[in-house]
């Protein structure tokens, strides 16, 4: 049983692919807890739901520099191809490497980044500051973006790309962007869920003095916590993991007081949830009697005046033809005010801190040094819940550019280069979801573009959008129009039909800011928040700071007042990420979820007891994923293609004749000396399937053995000789 699950490591060796096959041999591995598997190049993973024994140090250090099928699949294994292909050990390719990693929330994306973070260290032995460092920024981040949710205790409520710069072997620096932060976490969480991570930290962390000086109270007070906290072991672990996020703030360079000003602000953002508010006599709206208290409170925390605070939240001011007018919020009003309020806070708290590690990581980077790159995506999954808003749409946006990466990389262009290099090959077909990008991309007439038309009149509502959708796309395959009261419309989207609510949808895109209260801000005494409003957008569209102190806050990642709406910011970060992704050479790791308990060794008795859960999850699985086709085409397909000069000027070593021609004829020479078969000869380039690759990397390795035992013979007899 044992040697099965070994034989079966990588799947596009397996005889008879289908579906049924696919699961069995996922499964019995799993239960073997050989959590990984390959699929061709590409790195399946179950989440096992507890600690296994597969990364202390011998493991990495087995992993270091290895051959890929001399060891069983592995996380390690990636950072060690995407390590070693970066310094041009491997194939020839682009120099930069991605790794993507992508699976359902809770499957062990943000896991296996950390993994892979931490052998990509170990491979470049960086030993330094800068390590530990980098190391340090995941758990930042984690406390910061991180919220337990139904799926997942630690659910990343962002998506990130971290980017480490290389200069030859040693790493200088890292760099991180962030995506659509989930800031409507901080003023609401659905049953079962909770705030962001450093909310409970701080309340259980904090020193009961600094409690004092912070003006925080008992936790169990603040209605943005749903009035919840913990008790016992939650709260140690809470407090430990507070005193974690002290030092790793520490460790990457945070300043104390920017450390005492932040935590400040978070206490204002609790006890402005507090404010409530009730109708004045003449008709209009104050803060309530019974939290004039929290408004006091969350004055001074924000460093602002009360009657400014108060007037933010209870009235709007507009300015009309030099005059200006107060117009009172009515209930709701205000109350939307109050949230937008604590979520535009905490999202440029969120934005300032990764601005803050990006400029901590990057300043010693010398500009002048050509430097190579690892990036690690760690992106949501496609989404589909009871309502889908906003946020599920620009998610799911992400994953389907994802989904065309990965085919256009897998399928689309491994075919296009059999094709001009005029090699015999079975088309395989897969599904292409360029049309639906298209649906959301396209000017001036996609999706997010209507967005920003209608988004552009103050007058529009979410249901003239869903109109302006429905005339435009009703003939469209991808698009269902949804008769319905609400603002109701479906994407058919490559995972499968998805039902958005547009209600706030104009609203979100926007995303103003109002004046009031960004001069609010602006005036507050504590350092950090004025500096979190004063960014604003220069003619050219770059973020400039307005003080000079604040230039290291400032970069693509800060988002600012700013002139861009959402759709349209989002959308520009995503080409840019899928421009870099292009330009790199791709690797994927795949996270599974076997059970939606997130519980351990549960999932043989519900494998066997509850079929139908696992085998959806699993079924899901391929069919988001084409992991079938996918399995076909990495065992058909050839996913290695050097120029002639390429390969020749790489083995010509193998013939001991390093001046050969690099032209086809001395390819041919080369590979009539190995033993490798089923590659294919191209009018420009050769053809190897992805184990090729090692075979020539096992023949260049003996041949430098061979090759150290001659020197050392030699300078033996030549110092007898002397
Ligand atoms: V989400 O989209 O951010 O909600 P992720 O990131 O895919 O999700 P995460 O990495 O957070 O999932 O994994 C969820 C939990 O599974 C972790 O908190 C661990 O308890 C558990 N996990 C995941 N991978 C491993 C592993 N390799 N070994 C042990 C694991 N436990
Ligand atoms: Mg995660």
């Amino acid at each position: 049983m044992e040697e099965q699950a070994h034989v079966q490591e990588d799947l596009a060796t397996l005889s008879d692919l289908d579906e049924k096959s696919l699961l069995e041999s996922l499964t019995r591995r799993f239960s073997h807890s050989h959590i990984y598997t390959y699929i061709g190049d590409i790195l399946v993973a179950v989440n096992p739901f507890k600690q296994l024994p597969l990364y202390g140090k011998e493991v990495s250090e087995k992993y270091k520099f290895h051959e890929k099928s001399a060891l069983p699949p592995h996380i390690f294994a990636v950072a060690d191809r995407a390590y070693q292909s970066m310094l041009g050990r491997l194939a020839t390719g682009p120099k930069n490497q991605c790794i993507v990693i992508s699976g359902e929330s809770g499957a062990g994306k943000t896991e296996s980044t950390k993994l892979l973070l931490r052998q990509l260290m170990e491979l470049c032995r960086a030993n330094s500051q800068l390590e530990q460092q980098i190391l340090q920024v995941n758990p930042l981040l984690e406390a910061f973006g991180n919220a337990q949710t139904v799926m997942n205790d630690n659910s990343s409520r962002f998506g990130k790309y971290i980017q480490l710069r290389f200069q030859n072997s040693s790493v200088k620096g890292a760099k991180i962007n962030e995506y659509l932060l989930e800031k409507s976490r901080v003023v609401h969480q659905d049953e079962g869920e909770r705030n962001f991570h450093i909310f409970y930290c701080m309340l259980a962390g904090i020193s009961a003095k600094d409690k004092e000086m912070y003006g925080l109270l008992d936790p169990t007070q603040y209605r943005y916590l749903n009035g919840r906290f913990g008790h016992g072991d939650m709260v140690q672990h809470w407090s430990e993991k507070y005193n974690e996020v002290c030092n790793a703030m520490d460790m990457v360079g945070f300043e104390e007081q920017e450390r005492v000003d932040m935590m400040t602000i978070l206490a204002g953002i609790l006890s402005l949830g507090n404010i409530t508010f009730e109708p004045t006599e003449n008709d209009a709206l104050k803060v309530s009697e019974t939290s004039k208290g929290w408004l006091k409170a969350t004055a001074g925390q924000f460093g602002v005046q009360e009657e400014d605070l108060m007037r933010c939240l209870t009235c709007t001011m507009s300015v009309t033809r030099g005059e200006s007018i107060h117009r009172f919020h009515n209930q709701q009003q205000a109350e939307d005010a109050r949230d937008s309020i604590a979520k535009v806070v905490y999202g440029r708290v969120f934005g300032w801190i990764v601005s803050k590690i990006n400029e901590l990581l990057t300043h010693k980077l010398d500009t002048n040094v050509e430097l190579s790159e690892i990036g690690i995506l760690d992106i949501f999954g496609f989404e589909n819940f009871a309502v889908n808003r906003f946020e599920q749409l620009c998610i799911n946006l992400a994953n389907e550019q994802l989904q065309y990466f990965f085919n256009h990389h897998i399928f689309l262009m491994e075919q296009n280069e059999y094709k001009e290099e005029g090699i015999q090959w079975e088309t395989i077909t897969f599904k292409d979801n360029k049309p639906i990008l298209d649906l959301f991309l396209t000017k001036p007439i996609g999706i997010l573009s209507l967005l920003d038309e209608q988004s552009a009149f103050p007058q529009a509502t979410d249901g003239n959008f869903v109109d302006k959708l429905n005339s435009k796309f009703k003939a469209n395959p991808h698009f269902e129009v949804v008769r319905s009261h609400s603002p109701l419309f479906t994407v058919v989207h490559y995972a499968g039909k998805v039902q958005y609510n547009a209600s706030g949808f104009l609203e979100k895109n926007r995303d103003n800011i109002p004046a009031s209260i960004r001069t609010l801000f602006i005036n507050s005494v504590t350092p950090l928040l004025s500096v979190l409003f004063a960014a604003t957008i220069s003619r050219t569209g770059t973020l400039m700071p307005r003080k000079a102190k604040m230039v290291s806050f400032v970069d693509d990642n800060f988002n600012s007042t700013r002139k861009q709406s959402v759709g349209t910011q989002f959308k520009h970060s995503l080409a840019v990420l899928m421009e870099k992704m292009f330009a790199a050479s791709p690797h994927f790791v795949r996270c599974i979820k076997p059970n939606s308990s997130k519980l351990p060794d549960q999932v043989d008795s519900k494998l066997i007891m509850d079929q139908a859960e696992w085998l959806t999850f699993m079924a899901m699985d391929l069919r988001y994923n084409g992991l079938l086709e996918t399995i076909r085409i990495r065992r058909e397909g050839f996913s290695w293609r050097p120029s002639f000069k390429e390969f020749a000027q790489r083995y010509n070593i193998l013939l001991l004749k390093p001046d050969l021609p690099l032209d086809k004829e001395s390819c041919m020479s080369i590979l009539n000396t190995t033993e490798l078969r089923g590659w294919k000869c191209g009018s420009s380039r050769l053809f190897f399937k992805y184990w090729h690759q090692d075979e020539l990397a096992r023949l260049l390795e003996r041949l430098g053995k061979a090759a150290v035992v001659i020197q050392k013979n030699y300078r033996a007899v030549s110092s007898k000789k002397k």
